[in-house]
This record gives structure tokens, sequence and C-alpha cells, in this order.
């Protein structure tokens, strides 16, 4: 793959940046007390002494405190009139109206300034020991030859570019790139099957495709261009693809194709960088609702930048010079957040993980800290639990000195795994941040720190607000609740710069999902407990959205693809308990009267389906055939009974009064037994 070097030294920052940058500097140097050291813009606000108080202000005072960070955090090309504009009834949401700056610039060129060879990238690739360091300068390098061979392609401001590759330099300068020339990126998880692909493709309206020749994960390669061939088949916006090279190995190329390093090698070195509004769209990135359509979630240029930012250096505390290790793959929010956007608005260095957890072994991700000295680690439950499993001497093989702070995130993190975590791979010395958010969210908004760094953090608890953030537990009237302990449906009563601004094409869907369910709060859809001492709980999804190793992924989606089989009439999917992945995928599967296939080659090929028309993570673990589901009399599958046969729950039942034909529960209790 083609990495820039001896990049002629033209300076791209503008003075603008320059200035803003200065000052930063000379209010972070100056002040002393707490509050400066913490967070120098933080100086000045009234009874702000220490970080619960900051936390305090950042909510009462949300537009002071959000405009004293957009100052200092950000280089504007223009300075913005207006903090906030919102109102969550209606789904509106704006911040930093009036203002104009460039992301990539934020990234980019500010630190190239000061700093031109600092690592940006470290591109932990699939065999260890093949790291590939990638400076500041050589990345904004090959972000404007990227951005330039882009707008020399047609490609403009608004236009909306998928990127389809694993981790690499490349798809990190791809995003960058869209974001110098205004162009919108939506990254599609190249563990998306082709359809899948062209369904995103399709609703974005995509022109442009960027990929790799093939993908290269624990040891084996995948198609990753052959996908996209047949994905794009389907998709008549697409005019060109553009293919870089993970391997050697040559693809057939169409009309369409480019060879994206080749091309980028023609292209200047320079690349003006669009001026954008405020509320401009950074990017769509497609995730699971709860029918069976993904939806594209809208993030826009300052909000996000600044919340992924802050979230970034305050949770993690994290340093200059340190090293983040976010393991999550690009194709998630918390990768656009955590490997990307956050380290690099920060002038950080970022850990892109190419692998898996158990490749080569089980060491894998503690060899990788010893190896690149990473700071903090960010990664998902699904993977710790996995790896306690093959015990502590895997850990403790390496040298984890460097560690400071370990980060979990997409589900709930059990005790045992925290403790494991906590104790094992962090010798005990280093807290574990629980983060709950959400790709809605744009960032971490519940999460142990920032707080007093000797304050308490009980194992498996998201526990406290962002700076910003204010939560709440409803209950079942629709009412808030005041007391502690308390549990409900968790939602955000105020707005923050780093929240989705609406659904892509669907701003009814945005309204309806987030803003009506309880009008003037934004709704998460998760579940939560409230401590006595005040303690956020994540329990879970509230709505048929499952998490099976934290991809979210609804229920109806499986169904839909499930119910295109020409054998069956109907179907019902649910989670259940998983030992390792939090949550595995269950279905219920109801065949039609003539259906004469055999029950194991109909799994077999239900299972082809999803795979083919999903990914491989949504593939049902258990297929229950079954003659009927239980239903009420007005037809409504009840998934609350399902649930609870499979967790052989039979005395959680609950009422049945509105079943309408008791015989299908015993049925499928019968039909469980003889399949566990
Ligand atoms: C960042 C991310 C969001 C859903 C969210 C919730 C679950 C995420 C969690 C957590 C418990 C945590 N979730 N973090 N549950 N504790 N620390 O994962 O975004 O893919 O959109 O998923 O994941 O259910 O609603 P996304």
């Amino acid at each position: 793959m083609w990495l820039p070097c001896g990049c002629t030294s033209k300076t791209i920052v503008t003075s603008y940046a320059r200035r803003v940058f200065k000052s930063y500097f000379r209010v972070f140097g100056r002040w002393k007390c707490n509050v400066a050291a913490l967070m120098p813009e933080a100086v000045g606000f009234e009874g702000v002494k220490d970080c619960s108080s900051l936390q305090e202000f950042s909510v009462s005072n949300s537009a002071s405190f959000w405009a004293a960070a957009a100052r200092h955090r950000l280089s504007w090309i223009k300075p913005f009139h207006t903090v906030q504009d919102c109102d969550l009834s209606l789904g509106r949401i704006k911040w930093f109206e009036g203002g104009q700056l460039n992301v990539s610039v934020n990234c980019l060129d500010r630190h190239v300034h000061t700093c031109p060879e600092r690592v940006a990238l470290i591109w932990e690739r699939d065999e260890p020991g093949s790291e590939i360091k990638v400076t500041y300068r050589q990345l904004l390098e090959m972000t404007c030859r990227l951005g330039n061979l882009l707008r020399r392609h047609g490609v403009k401001k608004g236009d909306c570019v998928t990127i389809y590759m694993p981790p690499c330099p490349l798809a990190v300068a791809s995003m960058l790139a869209c974001a110098r020339i205004g162009a919108v990126h939506n990254v599609v998880f190249a563990g998306f099957s082709a359809e899948a692909l062209a369904e995103r493709i399709r609703d974005a309206q995509s022109s442009t495709v960027i990929t790799v020749n093939q993908g290269v994960r624990a040891g084996k390669v995948t198609e990753l261009k052959r996908t996209v061939d047949a994905a794009v088949k389907d998709c008549p916006s697409v005019q060109q693809v553009l293919v870089a090279m993970r391997t050697e190995n040559p693809v057939t190329m169409t009309a369409k194709d480019m060879d994206m390093e080749e091309e980028m090698l023609k292209e200047d070195v320079v690349c003006e960088p669009e001026a954008m509004d405020s509320e401009d769209v950074l990017f769509l990135l497609y995730t699971s609702g709860s029918t069976g359509k993904p939806k594209g979630v809208v993030h826009t240029q300052a909000g996000y930048l600044l919340y992924a930012a802050l979230t970034h250096r305050y949770v993690f505390s994290y340093q200059d010079g340190d090293v983040f290790g976010c393991v999550a793959d690009i194709g998630w929010i918390t990768g656009h957040s955590y490997s990307v956007y956050g380290p690099l608005a920060n002038g950080g260095t970022t850990v892109l993980f190419e692998s898996t957890p158990i490749y080569p072994d089980p060491g894998r991700y503690w060899e990788m800290v010893q190896r690149l000295k990473i700071n903090q680690f960010y990664g998902a439950p699904t993977a710790i639990r996995l790896l306690l499993k093959y015990g502590d001497q895997w850990v403790q093989k390496y040298d984890r000195s460097t560690l400071k702070t370990l980060g979990s995130v997409g589900e709930p993190i059990n005790t045992e795994a925290w403790e494991w975590y906590h104790r094992v791979v962090g010798d005990g010395r280093c807290p574990v941040v629980d983060t709950w958010w959400q790709t809605e969210t744009g960032g971490i908004c519940i999460t142990p720190r920032p707080s007093d760094p000797d304050a308490e953090i009980v194992p498996g608890m998201a526990m406290r607000p962002f700076f910003g953030i204010k939560p709440v537990l409803m209950d079942t009237e629709g009412k808030v609740v005041t007391s502690n302990p308390a549990s409900g449906a968790l939602c955000l009563a105020q707005p923050w710069p780093g929240m989705a601004r609406t659904i892509h094409n669907n701003h009814q869907r945005f309204i309806e999902t987030y803003c009506q369910p309880h009008p003037g709060y934004f709704f998460t859809g998760d579940g939560a407990y409230r401590s006595k001492e005040g303690y956020y709980q994540i329990t879970g999804r509230l709505d048929d959205v499952i998490n099976v190793s934290g991809h979210r992924i609804g229920t109806a989606e499986i169904e839909d693809v499930v119910n295109q089989c020409s054998a069956v009439a109907e179907s019902a999917v649910i989670g259940y308990s998983h030992d390792i992945k939090g949550q595995g995928v269950y279905a219920f599967v109801v065949l039609k009267k003539d259906a004469d296939d055999q029950e194991a080659d109909l799994s077999q090929q239900l299972n082809n389906m999803v795979s083919k028309k999903i990914a491989k993570y949504a593939c049902p673990d258990f297929i229950q055939f079954v003659q009927r589901l239980p239903k009420t009399r007005s037809g409504k599958i009840m998934r609350r009974v399902l649930r609870k046969l499979v967790e052989r729950d039979l005395d959680g039942l609950g009422d049945l009064s509105t079943l309408d034909d008791p015989a299908a529960v015993q049925e499928i209790i019968q039909g469980h037994r003889e399949l566990c």
C-alpha cells in the first residue's frame, strides 16, 4: 500500500489557524490553578473550583461552557455568532452557527505547523511486528493528494463518498480528504455483505466508492473489491471506484475503477481546504434501529469534532505524547470518534488495529501494548470476556507498564470481566472507564472520568455524565424519576454539540425515534439504573435492537432476511444472554405448510442468507423451527414470552391472558429442550 515519503514541505497552515493556535497555547500555559490544569478555558467560570463543579456549570451554563471550549479547541475560519439554537421537541439542533472551519485543517494542518514529524497514525497490521507509522506531515500529504484526486473526478462539496475499507492510513486519509473538500463520507464496515453495502450506497446516493483490493484479518484474505463489484452493480449512482492495494494480488478492474495510489501520485500535495459551515454534514454512518431498514445517522462539522476531541482528552486523561490504542473498526462510530477524529483533533498518536484479539494468539493485544507502548487502551467487553477465558498468562507475559487508562465500550461490561480487566490487564493501577454512548450521541456521554483522579469507580457502572450531559430516567408513565435508587428509560435532557442532527433523508424518523417518545428530551432507547449515590448503570436496550459482540443489530433486520426464504412463513428473532458475545441471536421459524426441505438444510440456507444479506455476525446461533409463534389475539408476536422461554424462566412468563393459543408456548418449550 502506498505511503508517502520525502514530501516537499509546503506549509499549508493558513494564518488564522496559526493565530488561534498560538493563543490556545498562551492560555494553556499561563494558568496555574487546578481548573486551569484541568481545562484552561474554564478559568473564570463562576463557582468552578474542580471537576464536579465544572460538570454542574457545563450543564447549567451550557452556552458559555461550549462557546469557550469551541473557541479554544477548534481553529475557525470565521467565528460563530450563535452558540446553540436547539429545540429537542422539534428535532432542531444547531450549534455554532455563523462559524466556518475545516475539520481536516483542525486534525492535520495545525499539528503539521507545530510538530510535523509527530506520529499521527500507527497502523497495526495483521502480522504482529509489521506496524507502519505515519507522521502528521505524511498524513496531510496523503489527504491533500486524495482531496485533489476526488475533486479532479468531480466530487464536490456535499457529495457523498462511501468508504469500504479496513482500518488503514488510506482509510483515514479518505475520511479527511472528504472533510477537506467538503464531501460527506459514509464509512461502511468492511465485514458487511455486498447487499448491505449496496443498500447503504443507494440510500446515501453515493457517486464514489473507495475500497481496497483485499482485506487481511487473522491471516485470512477477504475479497473486498469483489464485494464492491457485486454491490455497485445495483447502485446506479456510483460513477467511480477508487481501489487501493492492501495486498500485492491484482484484482480485475472495470471501467469505473481506478488505481488509487497510482492516481494519487499524480496529484499536488497542497489542497485548498473548503470553508465549511458548522452545520454542514461531515458524515453519515448507518446503524440499526428497531425497524428493518438501517438508518443513516447524520453528524455535522464543528459540534461533532469538538465533542470527540473533548471526550477523548478528558475521559481517557489523554496527554500530549501519549499513544492511544482504540481497537474498534473504523466502520463503527467508536472508530470514527476515538481512532480518528478525537485523537487527531488533539494532535495525538492513534493506533489503527487491523487484526483480532486472538491472532496469532490470545496475547495479541498485550504484546501490541508492549511493542507500541500504548498508554490508553480502549476495547469491547466481548473481547475481554473472550480473553479472560484463555487465562492470565497471556497478559502477564507482556510489559503493560505504559498503560494509564483502560476503556470499555459497546455493551454492558459484567463484573467478572471488569475486575479481570482492572486486576490482571491494568495490574490494579489503571482506572477502568466503562463508557456509555451511541452512534447518535457522537461521543461518550456517561463515564467514570473526568472526575477527581481518586474518585470512586464502581465495577460495571458507567457512573457519571460527561461535561454538558444531563441524564434523566423516565418511568413507564413518561415522568422523570427524581428519587434514588431508580430505574427507567434513559433520556438526555438537553442538547450537546456531538449529537446527531437527523437521519439521512428521513427527519421524520429522527423525530419519531428520538424526540417524540419523551417530548423535550433525547430518548436513547436504553434502560438504566441509578444508584443511591446517583451513579448510572446501563441495563440494555428497551427496543428490538440487540447487541452481538458489541455490534448493534435490529431483530427486524434479521427477520426480514429469514422471511425472504421461500420455505418460511414467518419468524421471530430475539437476543439471548451469551457468555462471550454478550447477546446471541435466536431465531424462531415457522415453515410454510408445503415446505418439504429438511430442517438441517434450511438452517444452513438461512444462515447463508443472513450472512450474504447482512453480515456474518448477524447469523442466528440457534434456529428453532416451530409450528406457530405465541401471539396476542390482535396478532402481535409476544417476544417477551419468547425471551423468557429461551432463558428457561418459566416462572417469569408473566401475563399470558392475551395469548391467542397457549399450546404454542408448550410446543416451544419442548422444542427448545431438544435443540439446546
Ligand atoms: C458506541 C456504540 C449503541 C448501543 C447503546 C447501548 C450499547 C454502548 C455501552 C452500552 C452498556 C456501555 N452500549 N456502550 N451498553 N454499557 N458502556 O457502541 O455505539 O454501535 O451505536 O451502539 O450500545 O445499548 O444504545 P452503537
